[in-house]
């Protein structure tokens, strides 16, 4: 666990987080300022700054983190109409939690990628 690590506070139960899924290695939780009907953010539950940290240790994480992906999209209905997958990585694109999450984005027309 990352010293001051929002997200390794919600994994470990010490912050609230509407959960969606969970598993061993794995945490699905809603984000706290949606920008879609449906907006739910996957994590690993082993800190890694962003994806661009992932090596081929990471493989099978990286495997449960899209496993988790797709058990979200059942849960939340948008398994059936589509669905966005997106992580931001770095200053560019604004990443604001320093802990690897996939945005999982549905519910609406979502429009071309920015
Ligand atoms: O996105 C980080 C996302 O994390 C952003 O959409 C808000 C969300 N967030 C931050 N704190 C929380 C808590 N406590 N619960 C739920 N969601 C949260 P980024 O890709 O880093 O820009």
């Amino acid at each position: 666990m990352a010293h001051d690590c929002v997200f390794c506070k919600i994994a470990a139960g010490e912050i609230p987080s509407s959960k969606v899924y969970e598993d061993e290695h794995v945490l699905a939780f809603r984000d706290i300022n949606p920008v879609a009907p449906v907006h739910v953010l996957v994590i690993p539950k082993q800190h890694v700054p962003s994806v661009a940290e992932f090596g081929p240790e990471h493989d099978e994480l990286l495997s449960r983190l899209f496993a988790a992906v797709r058990k979200v999209a059942a849960e939340t209905g948008v398994a059936e109409t589509g669905y966005r997958v997106v992580t931001n990585v770095g200053k560019d694109a604004g990443q604001q939690v320093f802990h690897v999450h996939l945005h999982v984005l549905g519910g609406r027309p979502l429009g071309p990628v920015a």
